[in-house]
């Protein structure tokens, strides 16, 4: 009975909603529309601060952007239309931003400095400057090049050549972004899949990129034609409301127009492979970003493991992905997801801190945590924190205590 459990919610969740749009295809599109030539339309940005961040950027770089409230319109000049920005570029709470810039500004004729929160401070920057500096940038950041402030003298770049040590769409897409502006040959080779918006991105903008497997191949410099982007909604945010309905009985929640890229949808397989009802409807193609309806009821879930190619396709949803296995029979390992140390927060710890603190049955691992699902078992309930992290507090959102 729902109104017995102490995870979901008291009644059950019903009716069609549309998430915001999608927060990488946002970034991709603010950049993308102000170095390509000519008129983009971006309609569905997403009006978060990261996205805005990146917005204001382009802005500080000469891009002229114009947002009436539902459509961004950008005039872009080129990449050789950017110019030094008079004040340092401050990305926020941002890693795209950052890593993407890097890749942008390192071949741009200026100076320029990229700042961020202390979260953003934290983080590692050495895995886009170390490669940029194998393509000829001058580029520097804080504690010999670990971290950011990140300080950066344009220069021509070499084409890359390189072997990303772990599969991360930022890196690639900072690499491709130098790559575009670079003479000759870029071949950048993945580990795994990591998401693929800056290759979609870039075929929508008239530009060319050969991906077979994990090696992704352009030729530059190329020069990109202004498009008219629609974002779909972000399926990082619809998890939350997959979620929702999955731990609450009699539930159905139809969500609306969800970029459904399979790069992004890993928690899908997971979900039915824990026995799930979830399925697409009203496919469609956004820009060469395939986009769907997806339907979610509720149903009891199993544990399971998780781990390997699957990792980059979930990344982001893990946290909440560890909530919905506290609801799910017996015991589900999330395995090979080391990365999560090295977002906003240390999300292995926050998740597995933060859960615990309301009574989960949950313990960190060293790449990834195992959770104990009692479907039965209410939690012990208290007082937790997102650390200011926003996918740790959307996460614990979804507790209601009973009674
Ligand atoms: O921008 P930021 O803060 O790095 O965003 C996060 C998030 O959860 O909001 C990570 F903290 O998502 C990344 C994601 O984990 C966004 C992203 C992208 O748009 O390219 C790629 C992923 O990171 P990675 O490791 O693949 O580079």
């Amino acid at each position: 009975m729902a109104e017995e459990r102490f995870y979901g919610y008291r009644k059950p969740l019903k009716g069609r909603l549309q998430v915001p749009g999608d927060k990488s295809i946002s970034h991709r599109a603010a950049i993308f529309g102000a170095v390509a030539h000519g008129t983009t339309t971006i309609r569905g940005f997403l009006r978060g601060d990261d996205c805005l961040s990146t917005l204001s950027c382009m802005r500080a770089l000469g891009a002229d952007v114009t947002d009436d409230g539902d459509l961004i319109t950008i005039r872009g000049t080129g990449f050789e239309g950017l110019k030094e920005p008079e004040s340092v570029l401050n990305v926020g709470n941002s890693g795209t931003t950052i890593r993407l810039l890097c890749g942008l500004l390192a071949a741009r004729p200026f100076f320029s400095v990229l700042i961020g929160d202390a979260s953003i401070h934290r983080r590692p920057m050495d895995r886009v400057l170390l490669p940029l500096k194998k393509m000829g940038a001058d580029i520097w950041g804080r504690a010999d090049d670990r971290y950011a402030p990140i300080a950066i003298k344009g220069r021509t770049l070499e084409p890359a050549v390189y072997q990303l040590p772990v599969a991360s769409a930022q890196v690639k897409s900072a690499l491709l972004l130098a790559g575009l502006q670079a003479k000759g040959k870029t071949v950048l080779t993945e580990p795994g899949a990591s998401r693929d918006h800056t290759e979609r991105m870039i075929r929508a903008f008239g530009g060319r990129i050969e991906s077979e497997g994990q090696a992704h191949t352009l030729i530059g410099p190329q020069s990109l034609k202004g498009t008219d982007i629609r974002v779909p909604g972000d399926f990082s945010s619809a998890a939350f409301f997959i979620v929702a309905a999955l731990i609450t009985p009699g539930s159905k929640l139809c969500l609306t127009s969800v970029g459904i890229n399979p790069t992004r949808i890993g928690m899908v397989d997971l979900l039915r492979q824990m026995g799930a009802d979830i399925s697409f409807t009203n496919e469609q193609d956004w820009n060469g970003e395939p986009a769907a309806d997806i339907v979610v009821r509720y149903a009891p879930l199993k544990a399971a493991t998780v781990g390997g190619a699957l990792i980059p396709k979930l990344i982001d949803e893990i946290p909440i992905i560890a909530l919905l296995a506290t609801q799910a029979e017996g015991k589900t390992i999330i395995k090979d997801a080391a990365e999560l140390k090295v977002k906003e927060t240390n999300r292995i710890k926050t998740t597995v801190n933060e859960l615990k603190r309301i009574g989960a049955d949950i313990e960190e691992t060293d790449d990834g945590m195992i959770i104990y699902g009692h479907p039965d078992q209410p939690f012990s309930g208290g007082s937790a924190d997102s650390c200011g992290d926003h996918r740790i507090g959307m996460m614990l959102g979804h507790r209601q205590p009973k009674g």
